[in-house]
């Protein structure tokens, strides 16, 4: 029997690693069997295509690019330039925006690009202006301490890490909580949702320099047009992260108020949750972020990767197709069938639904913290991950809740029907989970019990479930 071209490139190329170091190609391939047999609801992951997975195992790796196309640090640059430029025009394309940067190795990474674009746009700053990287060797020591001086202390207002917000958007202990005066905005504790009228308040009261929405653990959709007004109401830039949503938005779900690229000044993502490319971040902004934002790297980023800005090509290139949109609203639709399942069971969940791909449950309901319930479904051959819930009286370590999200079964192909399946394994788990406790006898936040035969049947029915959706079914590595 002849090979398809995705098993033969695949196997052929374990075959290229074994010769030099097997226990490599043993791990790809018991990574690809360990995919393809647990439940995978970490809101966060997909499954990339065979084509954007093999873009990034080529020559583009060895190759150097700082800066950016008309403007490298470096010769030779001709075949990057190539693909940056195609997937800087899918992103524009897909996105309806003015600029798309490519760069970015990250989300994380992505938002420091960003910040520091807007510190330079909007911080009158001689030093600052200096600084750019054409003249950054004229600079004394006294621009330096200048610089540091007047970029000090500038305001970001963020949704909070309990709330949904991400550590990027000021969290302490991240950089961006450093390097601005940071405040947040949460949630109604009664509902769960944003208020924009106390966003409006926190804004006209702090007068941030940059307002940012954007979540990776809020279940609803965020009114980016209200949210550009606030933020024009106080001169503030308003910035949007859509790392988890960038799928939804590329397949038309979120549309009109909902979609931020034409309301935010600037607009930061990852390409690899929903939009289900290769891991990595992108920026995309009008004309006059633009400069700014092209000088990421060498300013805020390493060298950039050009195979995998190959990649985010090819993924670009697939989320333009018009099964794309298909697939967003199939993972809204399991998002949702997923919610009515475990609230028909009587689970707890944040604002009582979604209204996106990611659905937060509130564990405290089954009397048990986030890492208890994370490590007892896992026990069970699901995967998720725990999180902070509002207010969350357990912290962000031990937390209250469970995020679960559906873009990585919807690329498999599961419906509405494996959601119902998939909410009663993970009902029976969590309903049969118990605290455990520490060795002199005081409650446990990590400890639990669980039946092992409980966890080995769930297990089992989870593998069942998935083996009429096979992962990759391309691709036979033998
Ligand atoms: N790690 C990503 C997530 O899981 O949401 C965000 O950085």
């Amino acid at each position: 029997m002849s090979l398809n071209a995705e098993s033969t490139a695949f196997r052929s190329a374990l075959e290229v690693i074994r010769a030099v170091e097997p226990r490599v190609a043993d791990a790809i391939g018991a990574e690809l069997a360990d995919q393809r047999e647990s439940l995978k609801l970490i809101a966060s992951e997909n499954y990339a295509s065979p084509a954007t997975l093999l873009a990034m195992g080529n020559w583009f790796s060895d190759k150097y690019a700082e800066g950016t196309i008309g403007r490298r640090f470096y010769a030779g640059c001709q075949n990057v330039d190539t693909v940056e430029a195609l997937a800087a025009e899918h992103a524009k394309e897909l996105f309806g925006a003015a600029h798309a940067y490519v760069q970015p190795h990250s989300g994380i990474d992505a938002n420091l690009v960003a910040f520091w674009a807007i510190l330079a746009d909007r911080v009158e700053s001689p030093a600052l202006k200096k600084a750019q990287v054409r003249q950054v060797n004229d600079l004394t020591e006294a621009d330096w301490f200048a610089l540091r001086r007047e970029l000090g202390n500038q305001r970001m207002l963020g949704m909070s890490l309990d709330a949904g917000g991400h550590l990027t958007h000021g969290f302490r202990p991240n950089i961006s909580g450093k390097m601005f005066d940071q405040r947040s905005y949460g949630t109604d504790p009664a509902t769960g949702l944003v208020d924009y009228d106390k966003v409006a308040e926190a804004a006209r009261e702090f007068k941030p320099l940059i307002l940012v929405a954007g979540y990776s653990a809020y279940p609803r959709k965020v009114n980016f047009r209200i949210m550009r007004e606030i933020a024009d109401s106080v001169g503030a830039t308003f910035m949007v992260d859509m790392a988890h949503f960038a799928g939804l938005v590329a397949g038309k779900v979120f549309t009109g108020d909902f979609d931020p690229v034409p309301h935010a000044h600037i607009v930061t993502t990852t390409t690899h949750k929903s939009l289900r490319g290769p891991r990595g971040g992108m920026v995309l902004c009008g004309p006059e972020l633009a400069d700014q934002v092209d000088r990421g790297c060498p300013m805020v980023l390493g060298g950039p990767l050009p195979h995998v800005m190959a990649a985010k090509a090819v993924a670009l290139a697939e989320a333009r197709r018009p099964d794309f949109a298909g697939y967003a609203q199939r993972i809204v639709d399991n998002a949702q069938a997923l919610a009515e399942g475990l609230l028909r069971r009587g689970a707890k969940l944040v604002t009582g639904g979604t209204d996106n791909h990611l659905v937060l449950i509130d564990v405290s309901g089954y009397g048990l913290t986030g890492r208890q319930a994370e490590q007892a479904l896992l026990d069970s051959g699901i995967v998720t991950n725990r999180n902070a819930v509002p207010q969350d009286p357990n912290g962000a370590w031990y937390t209250s809740g469970i995020r679960i999200g559906t873009p990585a079964l919807t690329t498999r192909g599961l419906g509405a029907s494996e959601m119902d399946t998939t909410a009663e394994l993970m009902h029976t788990v969590l309903s049969q989970t118990t605290p455990g406790a520490n060795a002199d006898g005081t409650p446990s936040k990590a400890k639990y019990v669980l039946d092992p035969a409980l966890a080995e049947t769930v297990s089992k029915q989870a593998s069942d479930l998935l083996a009429g959706f096979p992962l990759y079914p391309s691709v036979d590595l033998g």
